[in-house]
């Protein structure tokens, strides 16, 4: 907060220094002596303090604490102009600065919450101790003879080891599994008329971000591509302080009241007895919970859908859930859900071809955001809002608290204010994006909460985990942490504290320190003084939930019936796997009869894949549910957003052998190179292999290390004898199969469709129409052609090849 003078509250300081009555004596020694100087320094310092504490006799902003009119527009705290640079310093050899201590802080100063001054770089400097010592020798311990015991003295060694011990922090207890990157948010244009918070306080402005991506159920170590939510969560460095938009890539939730969330997650984790399964829903506890909470059934219907195995972070929505406000500086108070929509477009994995990723590339989401910042390829996406009155949202047939429930976006649709680019990689995972600590509460003015039940446990919850996780209450120090607007407060010491506070006032009130730091007023965060409705008066203290939130169905049902079919044959074979998995048949039945409430078609084919009679409908909270406003949603499907249709980053695996032809793969490489997609070319192993015109091609990835899941595309190669090695190598099948079982676009050069013929793959489609995502020269020479392929690549995927269950095998 920059010091600010009020009129009304500041006053400038009475009497200078030297005609106090309280200086103390100034003759001994004669004025030259040293002690003379510092008894003068000292006399100083108390004539000012003297002044400062004279200066404001009383607590001019005392009155203003009081009654109705100042509930909502609080004053500036009283504070008094310094009467010298000097007059707040905690001791008087400030001004003896050294090389450590640096110069007196005499102007107005806080911790820098900037990265540069924190960041290492050893270029040219040899190894030290953690006290700047240099180190000697780093490959041998202090030992009694070259063949002697080792020595208790080699502080080098127990310094190294100790710290070493202590590498680990406790894992964050949801969202373990993360990614993060640095960047931008850039406004569109003024949103003044909506909100003070200055990320939106004129067109082009720029905030800078962190984003961090996560997992919710798996351990820090699992895998990406579990099914799971997705974590979204983004910190903006205002420069009114830190705003955190914590969200999802799934606008709702699963429970409404923050009271549950523990039981939710704790059903959610491995089970306490064995603690499996890692990073999986498909066990009993998990069913075993959402089959007795209703309520829940929106977001299964989600989790079950592939907006759960995300292609790419960079091709998933984000979502802040909660209702909340937007507040202007007028007060004005607009509802408000936030909206991130990725450029590329909303692209999914399929749950066979995720399962495989585990294996072949645990990190394949971690890589996929790292490699793409570090080839120049930001990632981007749009910032939307969906903005509503509160007489709007009372007229609603859900309620707008109700975290499982969603504003169609037909209903009010989605503005775009911004957008948001990353463009950095962290420097070091452990220090950003491990340290890093979002909070809900982490709101700036302009920003403020609704009273959605689940949003109120959050305030609480985040700050509290910190506390844990990061060791004790200093975490905002942490660099990554710590917001680029200056922090001047009165909170004080506590593990790891990094601020050093000049001065001895660490209190407010005060005259000593001048006032400051003070309150700030109308200009500081004051919350929306929104009206406390008592449920049943005189009652107005209450546990319960309101009428609206126990209609659990319809919305689901929506979201069901707004997919394409792929998409619901997909949910069904989610559901399928999951409940398959369980041991207690019962909460496959429970389950069951509650998808009886969302639509018929998904809970009989659910109970046909299951083997299970159809059970009867799981009886309903309320009878009669209040009429939704839409009953299609078509912003619901993934395939709302495909993207531009772009291949930039897609990977393509070009399977490559001797005797290929090797001038059709070299301009292939070209061309999508010039696209911007990633090339591979794969064998049987690494090193060179020779064209049929004798042209060496340097392989970068074999079937071992890098499996057909990996890549978006592939190409096999015309050439006879390079068929014939791949044709012998069942690991190129398997390539092929799964490109193919996973609907993605094989171009098939020359004489390769022996290959396609080998592995068993049909040419056309059940339909008997040609495929789409199959390029076969060999039927149609134009099929070779770049653009073709590009163009197919673009598409995604091809879902009018998806079967289940597979043709191939
Ligand atoms: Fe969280 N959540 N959460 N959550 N959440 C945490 O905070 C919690 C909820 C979300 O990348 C924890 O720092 C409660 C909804 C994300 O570091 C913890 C409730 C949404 C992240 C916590 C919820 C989220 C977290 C664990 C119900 C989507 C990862 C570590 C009342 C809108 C942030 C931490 C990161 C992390 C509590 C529900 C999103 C324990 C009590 C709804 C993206 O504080």
């Amino acid at each position: 907060m920059p010091q600010r003078k009020s009129k009304a509250t500041s006053r400038p300081a009475k009497s200078g220094p030297r005609g106090s009555k309280t200086a103390v004596g100034t003759t001994v020694g004669g004025p030259s002596h040293p002690l003379a100087a510092a008894r003068t320094a000292m006399a100083v310092h108390a004539a000012e303090q003297e002044a400062l504490a004279v200066g404001m006799p009383f607590n001019r902003a005392k009155p203003g604490e009081f009654g109705a009119a100042h509930a909502s527009a609080p004053v500036q705290g009283a504070h008094e102009q310094m009467p010298s640079a000097t007059a707040g310093a905690g001791t008087l050899s400030e001004s003896n600065k050294s090389l450590k201590t640096g110069a007196p802080a005499t102007k107005t100063q806080a911790l820098d919450g900037s990265l540069p001054a924190k960041r290492v770089n050893s270029t040219d400097r040899g190894l030290t101790t953690n006290q700047g010592v240099a180190v000697g020798d780093n490959q041998n311990s202090l030992k009694a003879g070259l063949r002697g015991p080792a020595l208790l003295e080699d502080f080098i060694l127990r310094e190294k080891i100790t710290q070493f011990d202590h590498e680990r922090i406790p894992e964050r207890v949801v969202h373990a599994r993360g990614s993060g990157a640095h960047g931008y948010f850039e406004a569109y244009a003024s949103l003044t008329s909506l909100t003070q918070a200055a990320p939106f306080a004129q067109a082009g402005k720029q905030t800078p971000v962190f984003v961090r991506f996560s997992t919710v159920a798996g351990e820090r170590g699992s895998a990406d591509t579990a099914r799971d939510v997705r974590g979204f969560a983004v910190k903006f460095y205002t420069d009114q302080g830190n705003w955190d938009l914590v969200g999802n890539n799934i606008p709702v939730f699963f429970i409404q009241d923050a009271m549950k969330f523990p039981d939710l997650i704790h059903a959610a984790k491995p089970e306490p007895h064995n603690a499996m399964p890692q990073a999986a829903t498909a066990h009993d506890t998990f069913w075993d919970f959402v089959s007795l909470m209703p309520e829940s059934t929106h977001m299964l219907l989600w989790i079950m859908s592939d907006r759960a195995i995300p292609r790419s972070y960079r091709m998933m929505q984000g979502f802040g859930v909660h209702t909340f406000r937007l507040v202007n500086s007028q007060g004005r108070s607009t509802f408000c859900k936030f909206h991130w929509k990725p450029r590329l477009g909303t692209h999914s994995l399929v749950w066979d071809e995720a399962v495989k990723i585990m294996g072949a590339d645990p990190d394949f989401h971690r890589r996929d955001l790292w490699e793409a910042i570090e080839s120049g390829n930001y990632p981007e996406w749009e910032l939307g809002l969906q903005l509503f009155s509160e007489a709007e949202a009372d007229k609603f047939s859900f309620d707008v608290l109700d975290a499982t429930k969603l504003i169609p976006e037909e209903l009010v649709p989605v503005k775009p204010v911004g957008r948001m680019v990353l463009d950095r990689n962290p420097d070091n995972f452990f220090a950003e994006t491990e340290q890093v600590a979002f909070c809900t509460a982490h709101v700036v003015p302009g920003i403020d909460f609704s009273n959605d039940p689940l949003l109120a446990g959050r305030i609480h919850s985040y700050i509290d985990t910190q506390i844990t996780r990061l060791g004790g209450p200093n975490f905002h120090e942490i660099p990554i942490n710590a917001p680029l607007a200056p922090v001047h407060n009165n909170q004080r010491d506590g593990i790891h504290r990094q601020a050093i506070a000049r001065g001895r006032v660490s209190y407010e009130p005060n005259s000593l320190a001048g006032g400051c730091p003070f309150q700030a007023g109308a200009d500081g965060f004051a919350s929306f003084p929104k009206a406390v409705e008592p449920y049943n008066s005189p009652i107005d203290k209450v546990r319960g939930k309101p009428e609206k939130f126990a209609e659990h169905y319809t919305q689901a049902r929506l979201f069901f019936d707004s997919q394409t079919e792929v998409e619901k044959a997909h949910i069904v074979g989610a559901f399928r796997f999951e409940l398959s998995r369980l041991t207690v048949p019962a909460i496959r039945s429970r389950m069951v009869s509650s998808l009886l409430n969302v639509s018929k078609d998904l809970a009989s084919a659910v109970a046909a894949g299951l083997g299970l009679e159809l059970p009867t409908a799981m009886p309903r909270a309320i009878k009669i549910a209040p009429k939704p406003e839409v009953s299609a949603s078509p912003a619901l499907s993934l395939m709302a957003l495909p993207g531009d249709g772009g291949i930039g980053t897609r990977k393509v695996a070009i399977l490559v052998a001797n005797g290929m032809e090797g001038e059709t793969i070299s301009s292939l490489v070209d061309a999508l190179s010039a696209a911007g997609a990633v090339t591979r070319l794969v064998s049987i192993r690494l090193g060179t292999v020779t064209s049929e015109s004798g042209e060496p091609f340097e392989v970068d990835a074999t079937f071992e290390n890098s499996p057909g899941v990996l890549f978006d595309a592939v190409v096999l190669p015309a050439g006879p004898e390079a068929v014939s090695t791949l044709l012998a190598d069942g690991r190129s099948l398997d390539f092929i199969k799964d490109q193919y079982r996973h609907c993605k676009t094989l171009l098939v050069l020359g004489s390769s469709s022996e290959l396609l013929a080998k592995a068993g793959i049909p040419v056309t489609l059940t339909t008997g129409e040609p495929d789409p995502g199959l390029l076969i020269e060999a039927q149609d020479d134009s099929y070779a052609s770049p653009e073709t392929f590009i163009k197919a690549i673009g598409k995604h995927r091809h879902p009018a090849r998806d079967r289940d269950p597979p043709r191939v095998t």
